[in-house]
């Protein structure tokens, strides 16, 4: 099986190498690609450099493709890769609202992979870390209405977002303007609510984006969901406040329990300790860490709580590798590939 990263010397990318080496996803070759800027430059994976290439208007000879350089490379690429023999695990939201393309959360909904056409999502971090917490309860309870207040980080916005606060930090600490670039105003010291652009209802695509994919990956269009999502000062980790209106009462031991049992998520959830979800203590984390479990004080039975998650890894990097891991499991990943 030979593996093709078109991204890797991205934010993303750099996660996906770091997650392939502790993966258990065999192949035989691993080939990276990225924009011609970084062409001929290396990156190490298990100890061997590899060179990045300049991504190719054409076919790639890989049997899988995991994408992650934006959207309208796989616009315009994925489908190419595909009809080369390529299936193709891409981290842009070109493809998730395509009803031939399955939208995919392991934890949740991993078989919905096998019925791809030769391109599978992975979701919107935002999305993707609220899912993996809010599904067992979903099940459990019957989740009716989903309230979300997000807190993301810079590196949301990939590489260029941590260099910005990073940049801003220094020079405000030195007393000088901070100057943005990236995001639409300084974030250091600052938070803005606006996360990719303004729809004609007001909410922003970011939190659109929480309600169409939770619908799609639920397989639950009933599905009441808000969002109102915000940029924070911090490097990385996604963080959220969530409240939810469920069918049948929820008791909070209960549920941390439930949670105790269910994959991908870490219940920290010990307020005397000091103990609760921080994108301090889940950077880098595989699980979700989930906590602040308590009653809602609007609906009866229902809950507030507060999740955070590595949006690098759970969010995209490790999602992908996961989706890859499980479709090779269940004997879906051939090395078909047509010759370069
Ligand atoms: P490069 O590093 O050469 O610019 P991030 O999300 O962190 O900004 O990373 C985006 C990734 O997408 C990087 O690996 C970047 O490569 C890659 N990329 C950007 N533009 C292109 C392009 N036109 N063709 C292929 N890869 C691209
Ligand atoms: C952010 N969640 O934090 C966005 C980045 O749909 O894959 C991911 C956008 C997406 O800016």
């Amino acid at each position: 099986m030979k593996l093709a990263i078109v991204g890797a010397t991205g934010a993303v990318g750099h996660e996906l190498l770091s997650v392939l080496e502790k993966s258990t996803l065999t192949f035989s070759e691993l080939q990276l690609y990225a924009s011609p800027r970084s062409a001929g430059s290396t990156l190490t994976f298990r100890g061997q450099e590899i060179t990045v290439q300049a991504t190719p208007d054409g076919p790639i000879p890989a049997d899988l493709i995991l994408a992650s350089a934006g959207g309208s490379i796989s616009k315009a690429l994925a489908p190419v890769w595909v009809k080369g023999g390529a299936v193709v695990i891409d981290n842009s939201s070109a493809f998730r609202y395509d009803d031939t393309v399955p939208l995919v959360v392991p934890e949740i909904n991993g078989e919905a992979a096998l019925a791809h056409h030769g391109i599978i999502a992975n979701p919107n971090c935002t999305t993707a870390i609220a899912a993996v917490a809010v599904w067992p309860i979903h099940r459990a309870y019957g989740v009716k209405r989903m309230i979300v207040s997000t807190y993301q980080a810079t590196s949301g916005a990939g590489a260029k977002g941590m260099q910005e606060l990073e940049e801003q930090t220094r020079s405000v600490l030195a007393g000088n303007p901070a100057g943005h670039e990236v995001f639409a105003h300084p974030i250091v010291f600052n938070l803005i609510p606006h996360i990719d652009s303004f729809q004609s209802n007001g909410f922003t695509k970011e939190e659109m984006k929480v309600v169409w994919e939770t619908h799609k990956i639920f397989g639950d269009d009933s599905l009441r969901v808000s969002c109102t999502a915000v940029r924070i000062p911090t490097m990385r980790a996604h963080s959220e406040a969530i409240t939810l209106e469920l069918e049948r009462p929820a008791d909070p031991e209960a549920v941390r329990e439930l949670l105790r049992r269910s994959p991908g998520v870490k219940v920290v959830d010990d307020p005397e300790a000091k103990l609760y979800p921080m994108p301090l203590t889940s950077s880098g984390e595989y699980d979700v860490e989930v906590g602040r479990i308590r009653s809602s004080l609007v609906f009866d039975g229902g809950l507030d709580l507060f999740v955070s998650g590595d949006q690098l890894l759970k969010g995209a990097a490790l999602n992908a590798v996961q989706i890859a891991e499980y479709l090779q499991q269940k004997g879906a990943l051939s090395g078909t590939a047509s010759p370069a």
